[in-house]
């Protein structure tokens, strides 16, 4: 089977082809356009990086204003949702021990707030703190101060309002926080790459989701980088790029593959680990990212979506039976030509990771994401799923703000048995304290593996140790699946 020629990737990646066939292997089918519609915009324009503000002498202060502005994505004139009229919004760049100062204005006709996804800091007062509501029209001043000792990597900032984090997330409220290493690695670039779906009616508009969607939690028909369809970038052989890719996608996993080109893993969240891995693929769930390292090999490969299979319904209300779509998404073409670049220098060792396999723990405990019928038809549910026909609980409730569902003993180690038993994939995230996952299925990890987002396979269990160290307060777990957090799959767990 020949290479893709960069002109058939540009095909590929463009409009207007239902799918063409590669190989007798599958289907490699185009991204779907909405009916009636056609971008404006040629694929392969070159990727554009959302804005950067990086911090200067230890603070970086911001102001962000979320709003519904004219912008334009996958080449056309979009009604969006926008942090600064950028989709994404800019991408914040601080480094251990800084103060990052958000002033959020919330311009939306709706209530929202602000979490910054990954960071270790306090979930008290103005910190990252998930029980604030900031209302249409106001404003609200974060501050976070970063530990000294804050793990470098990929993060990320988005609304957290629950109710409606799925809405204004799909609509495109999101940007990328990079906490920089303490010695840098040698790259010859670095590339944000920021990767959402979101769906576009014939007249630029996103449409809300059906009930339907909601309950499989809701994926769009464009699947986005930067903002971009299909965006091409460039490098010379022998370059070594570092590429932070966060998956800001509502409900779709990522199975991401850059064929014909070196990949190395740095890490995943805040999960360094000691030696960057070679790796063929990397799968991000919602909320996920990898800090990956890529060196050019001559030719031109696409970054492509492969399918993942996040499990089935299995019931008749769902809107499509299996999430093994068919389809293999191009995301970006990678053109790597010209001269061979000098061998760059070589990586330099990690910290090794904290093991918490060895630590005493003490206390043990379950949480059971389920997913069922409410057992309540009259459509009064708190779970706002549309209809009360469905409902995502953990540990056989919906979330409510006012009720401590976990409280657990500050600077102790607990271990988390993660249940699920539900016939989907649950991605499940802890705000401020990341998860080392010990045991998948019941098998004994054999890595060091820290996450802040741990996908829990369909009836399936995960067991994490968490550290409960450096801050107290309350905060959240949630499935990461944002149209089931929205309808009630989160829980308040209280350090203190
Ligand atoms: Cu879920």
């Amino acid at each position: 089977m020949p290479a893709l020629s960069r002109r058939s990737a540009l095909i590929l990646g463009g409009v207007g082809i239902a799918a063409t066939a590669v190989g007798g292997t599958g289907f490699f089918v185009n991204q779907r356009l909405s009916s009636g519609t056609s971008p404006t915009t040629p694929s392969g324009s070159d990727l554009i990086e959302p804005a950067e503000i990086r911090s200067v002498s230890g603070a970086l202060a911001v102001d962000l204003e979320s709003s519904p502005q004219q912008v334009t994505i996958a080449g056309r004139d979009v009604r969006a949702l926008s942090y600064n009229g950028g989709v994404p919004g800019p991408t914040l760049r601080v480094r251990a021990g800084d103060t990052l100062s958000v002033s959020l204005r919330n311009g939306l006709a709706d209530p929202s707030n602000l979490h910054v996804h990954g960071l270790h800091v306090s979930p008290e007062n103005n910190g990252d703190n998930m029980f604030v509501t900031v209302a249409a029209g106001d404003s609200f001043d974060y501050q976070y101060e970063l530990p000294v000792n804050h793990p470098p990597g990929v993060y990320w900032y988005h609304p957290h309002h629950h109710g409606f984090v799925a809405d204004q997330v799909f609509g495109g409220l999101y940007g990328a926080i990079i906490v920089e290493d303490p010695d840098p690695i040698p790259a010859s670039r670095e590339r944000v790459l920021v990767i959402s779906d979101i769906t576009l009616d014939s007249t630029g508009t996103i449409p809300s989701g059906t009930s339907m969607e909601k309950m499989s939690g809701r994926e769009g028909d464009l699947v986005l980088v930067n903002g971009q369809l299909t965006p091409s970038m460039t490098a010379r052989p022998g370059e070594r790029e570092r590429w932070r890719i966060v998956n800001a996608c509502v409900s779709r996993y990522l199975r991401l593959r850059l064929d014909g080109q070196q990949l190395s893993l740095l890490g995943i969240d805040s999960g360094r680990f000691e030696a960057a891995q070679e790796v063929n693929e990397v799968v991000l769930a919602p909320g996920n990212r990898a800090d990956l390292l890529v060196t050019g090999t001559a030719g031109t490969s696409v970054l492509r979506a492969h399918t993942y299979d996040r499990g089935r319904s299995g019931g008749m209300m769902m809107g499509r039976e299996s999430f093994t779509a068919a389809d293999v998404i191009a995301l970006a073409s990678f053109i790597v030509a010209g001269d061979d670049v000098a061998t760059v220098a070589a990586i330099p060792g990690q910290p090794v990771p904290r093991d918490l396999r060895t630590a005493t723990v003490t206390a043990r405990r379950e949480l059971i994401f389920a997913m069922g019928m409410g057992g309540n038809m009259s459509g009064d549910m708190n779970g706002g799923m549309g209809g009360g026909m469905m409902s995502a609980t953990i540990n056989g409730q919906v979330f409510d703000a006012t009720r401590v569902d976990t409280t657990v003993q500050f600077d102790s180690v607990e271990e988390w048995l993660l249940t699920n038993t539900s016939p989907l994939d649950h991605p499940v995230h802890l705000h401020v304290w990341p998860m080392q996952i010990i045991e998948q299925s019941g098998q004994p990890v054999k890595n060091i593996m820290w996450q802040d987002v741990v996908n829990i396979p369909a009836r399936s269990t995960v067991r994490v140790r968490i550290a409960f160290d450096d801050f107290s307060g309350r905060t959240v777990y949630h499935c990461h699946i944002l149209d089931h957090e929205d309808s009630g799959m989160m829980g308040v767990v209280t350090a203190n």
